[in-house]
This record gives structure tokens, sequence and C-alpha cells, in this order.
């Protein structure tokens, strides 16, 4: 029996990152959702998928690599059948390598005694630490950790090693500065201020898919844009910001008699849409600063601990332009040593005095034919949330100095470009992406996921439905992960309506 249009579900979804996109562009390939609003409160869609001009060229300002680009991969598989990924990333043997999340780009490690380190010294730190690192994986399903975090558990082991250490002085010193900028790069690896932060009993239950990480040559935001114009167009309204979700009501169209529905979705600029489902995609920083205004009635316990608890750190990128590279040709990744600091030794606490400590590693953007000279520069953390209340200046001359420290040249010329993220500063945001904080698990993160009416025994079908990556147990912080959940959304209202489209995974292009 043919269902009448006005009798078919409407269903909202709230934001337009690749989860909403995602949730959206395989409910609107289903004929059992013709009523399909997508509510964005910016003016563009991608969310932290966010491709920007810098002088003549595209950057990413958010996500920057396909993690995992093989055939388990959503996001892989989609760029690729839009055609947006070049031949070597789509490659079979590009798709085979495992790189345990850490692809390995040729490198130079510059001090801040104004020296270039050897490369044995910085292999050998390397080594272990990728060693210890791997061993925090290990305790998944064992019941009790002997320290909460990673960082500690990383700490503990360095301090037991270097008591084996047959090197001088100053050697040991050099060893666990290095060691030090490991773990800088895993604070912006895991989005977080301090691996101390992180839990380490869950640690292992993120997934890595095999294949090099690759980039999308014109941009990631081709990916949002593609999945845009595959939706209807005025399905999707920008610049409308949703204030607060109400659900389990009885709401009415004020001009119309007809049915009602149990969901009504307020914007800020009064706008009120009526639906039967909600799935809101918004940020765990998001939910974290407005949860209890945000969802009425409010999240039942449980949920609302999840987003507590669970982890939103920052991690921002700065680039910087440069007239001449001061780094050798065939460089691709320049890191920076501390020679004073050390794991096994507190860090300053003066973020105005040494924020620029905790931005250690610069990607160099290739090819150069391509970028000229730009660095793209990763810093995580309080000093990641400090640097985006400074000035564009105050940012050069600061980075300035630390690159003439670190080349040992006084005179080497200011880059004549920065441009920075500032994903803490973002309303819609709050940071950049979810881990599991000491103090949370994977069950958060399911709880998080879990959509309303919780109970199984509640007859009402589920009004608000929960998306976006920090709902992803494996994959939270990816776009593969947001891609997946606002999927598995989508599936779960098909199943509702026991459409057979509800495990075609390919969604219409
Ligand atoms: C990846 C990578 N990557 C760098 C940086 C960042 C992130 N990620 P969205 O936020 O996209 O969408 C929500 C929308 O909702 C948004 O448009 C809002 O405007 C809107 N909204 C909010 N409130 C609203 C309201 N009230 N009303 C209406 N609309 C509202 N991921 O795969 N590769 O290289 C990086 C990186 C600087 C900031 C990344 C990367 C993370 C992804 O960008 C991110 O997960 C998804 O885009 C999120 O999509 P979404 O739809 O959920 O939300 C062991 C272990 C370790 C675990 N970590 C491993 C490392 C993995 C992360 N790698 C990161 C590295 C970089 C460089």
């Amino acid at each position: 029996m043919e269902v009448a249009d006005g009798a078919r579900p409407r269903v909202l979804v709230v934001g337009a990152g690749l989860a909403g996109l995602g949730a959206a562009q395989r409910l609107s390939s289903s004929r059992a959702f013709p009523h399909l609003r997508l509510l964005e409160s910016t003016g563009r869609a991608g969310g932290r998928v966010c491709s920007q001009r810098f002088g003549s060229e595209v950057v990413e300002m958010g996500a920057h690599w396909i993690h995992g680009p093989s055939k388990e991969n959503p996001v892989f598989q989609l760029a690729s059948d839009y055609g947006l990924l070049d031949e070597e990333a789509m490659s079979e043997e590009n798709q085979q390598i495992e790189v345990g999340g850490h692809p390995l780009l040729p490198a130079v490690f510059y001090s801040s005694a104004g020296r270039v380190l050897s490369p044995e010294l910085v292999e050998g730190v390397r080594n272990l630490f990728s060693t210890l690192l791997d061993q925090t994986r290990e305790f998944l399903h064992v019941p009790q950790v002997s320290v909460p975090s990673v960082g500690e558990y990383l700490r503990k082991e360095i301090a037991q090693q270097v008591k084996e250490w047959t090197d001088d002085d100053e050697t040991k010193w050099l060893k666990l500065a290095v060691l030090n900028t490991y773990f800088k790069l895993e604070c912006c690896v895991s989005g977080t201020h301090s691996m101390d932060h992180v839990a380490l009993g869950p640690f292992g239950e993120y997934a890595m898919l095999p294949g090099l990480d690759c980039t999308f040559p014109g941009g990631y935001g081709g990916l949002p844009d593609c999945m845009l114009t595959s939706l209807p167009k005025e399905s999707v309204l920008f610049h409308k910001p949703v204030t607060v979700v109400r659900w389990g009501g009885s709401y009415r169209e004020e001009s119309q008699e007809g049915r009602t529905f149990p969901v009504q979705v307020e914007c800020e600029d009064g706008e009120r849409f009526l639906a039967d489902h909600v799935i809101i995609t918004v940020p765990l920083g998001f939910l974290k600063e407005h949860h209890e205004t945000f969802i009425d009635p409010p999240l039942p316990p449980r949920k609302a601990d999840a987003i507590r608890q669970l982890g939103f750190g920052t991690n921002n990128k700065i680039f910087l332009e440069f007239e001449q590279p001061f780094w050798p040709p065939d460089c691709q990744l320049i890191e920076v040593v501390w020679e004073d600091e050390s794991p096994l030794v507190e860090a300053g606490t003066d973020l105005q005095a040494s924020w620029f400590r905790k931005l250690i590693v610069f990607l160099v953007l290739q090819p150069p034919e391509r970028y000229g000279h730009v660095l793209c520069g990763f810093i995580a953390g309080k000093e990641s949330e400090y640097m985006e209340t400074l000035s564009d200046a105050a940012v050069l001359t600061a980075l300035t100095d630390v690159i003439r420290r670190l080349t040992g040249n006084p005179h080497l010329a200011p880059p004549k470009k920065v441009m920075r993220s500032q994903w803490h500063s973002a309303p819609y945001t709050r940071g950049s992406y979810s881990y599991v904080a000491v103090g949370s698990s994977g069950d958060d993160i399911d709880a998080l996921a879990q959509p309303l009416p919780e109970d199984a025994a509640d007859p009402r079908p589920q009004q608000v439905l929960f998306a976006g990556e920090a709902t992803h147990r494996t994959f939270y912080s990816t776009t593969h992960g947001a891609l997946l959940s606002g999927w598995r959304e989508a599936d779960r209202l098909l199943s509702l309506y026991d459409t057979s489209e509800s495990h075609q995974h390919k969604p219409r292009l």
C-alpha cells in the first residue's frame, strides 16, 4: 500500500559535518524520507573538514589525512568514487601498507641549542617510544591497570629504562628531551593537553586501518562539497544554529490541524521545526558546553555523565610561508627538541612565557613546486588554546624567534605569511576531536550514541539520535568514524520503517 507523502516521517539532521551529511545522504536516497532537513549553524558544509585558501593554494585547517585509506575506510571509498584522490593514493600497494597510525616521513630534528640532532640518536629513541606506545594498547581486557593513564604508564617505563642506559649524562638528557618531543606529538595525535589525561585501559580500542595516510589533492573540502550537491537543495539550511531540541512532546504546526510530532527543534533566530526524529551530530565540545539546555527534557544521567567524562581537546595548525626554505630539500617533517625538557620532569605552566614550546612538529607541504615553502605546525593542549587568543603578528613573532633559535641563525627572515586554526574558540566546535579520558571508557562512547528514549521497553519510536566522531567506539576522532556514525543512525531509522534499503551501503553520488 502506498503511504501518503504527508504521513511519511519527518527527519531533521543537526550539523553538516561528515556525520550529518552522511546521514542525510543515506536517508535522502530512500523514498521513505521525503521530508528531510539539515540544519547547519555556520555558512558552510564540512564542519571540521575545512579547506581554506592560503595564498594561491588550498590548505587544511581541520582534517588533513585519510587515516588508513583502504577498502574498509568509507571516506576513502567515497572520495575514490567521487574521483577526489590521486593515482598513488588509490594504488593497491598504497592500500596495503601498515603504518600503525604513524607514517614515517624524511625528518630533521632541530634542537633548542641550535643544532641538528643525529638521525641515529633520534631513531633509537623513536623505536623505544613506539615500542612503549604499542604496549599501552595491550591493556584493553586487563581488569586492573597499574596506572590510570597512557602518560603515566609511559613515564613509569621510561624511568625504569633510564636506569639501564649506559650513555654519558649529556646523551641521556638529550634522549629524554627527544622522548619529550614524542609525548607532545602524541598529544597532537590524541587531541589532548597531556597524555596523563588519556585513559590507559581503553587506549587499545581505537582501531587502525591499513593504507598509507593520504591527502586530497584538491582539498579535503571537496568531499563534503560533493556530498552536499547530492542532497535536495532546499533540504539544507545554513546559518541555522539550533538552540534547543525538545522531545517527548506533542507538537502541531500552528497553521495546520493535522498530525502531531514528538520533536520540536528551535533555532537561534526563533524558527521552529517539527519532526518525528532528529539526528544530532554536533561536536562533543559543543555538547559539553550546552547539553544541559540544548536538549529538553534533559539527557538521562548516564548520557550526561558520558558527555562530561569523555575527553575533547584541542589540536591546532599554524601555517607559515617562507620566502626561502631553511630546511634541506628532501625534508618533509621538521621536529623540535627542547634540550632542557624531559618527560620525567614536570613542565612549566606559564603559558604566556612558553606556549610555543608545545609546537614540536612542522609538516613541509608537498610538493614545493605547488605550495612554495610552506610549513604546517601542529600544537595541542592548553598552549594551543592560549595561542588562539594571540594576534597573528604575535604568533608570527614568537615562532620566528623559535626558528631562529633552532637554526642558530638570528637573522633568519621571518615567515612572510601566517594563518592558523582556532578550533577551541569556534563556538560550534569548542575543540578539535575526542579521546577516551581517564575516568571514561568505550562504554561512554556507546552511551553517547544511544538514542532517546533509551528504555528498550518504551513503545515510542526513537526520537533523538546521536552521531558524530565522538559516538564511534573504535574510530572516534576521525573522518571515517564520523561518516560511519552518520550512516549508522540513518540505518537505524531506515530499519525502523523496515525499508529494504537499510543495508545498502552505497550512497547516491
Ligand atoms: C581524520 C585527520 N586531523 C585535525 C584537526 C581537526 C580535526 N580530524 P563536525 O564538527 O565536522 O560537524 C558538526 C557540525 O555541526 C559542524 O558543521 C557544526 O558547525 C555544526 N553544529 C554545531 N553546533 C550546531 C548547532 N547548535 N546547530 C546547528 N549546527 C551545529 N580526522 O580522519 N584525519 O587528519 C584529522 C584533524 C585540526 C580539528 C581533525 C582528523 C578529525 C575530523 O575532522 C573529525 O573527526 C570529523 O571531521 C568530525 O565530523 P563530525 O561530522 O562528527 O563533526 C590510540 C588513539 C588515538 C586516537 N586518535 C587518532 C588520531 C586521529 C585524529 N587525527 C587527527 C589529525 C588531523 C590532523
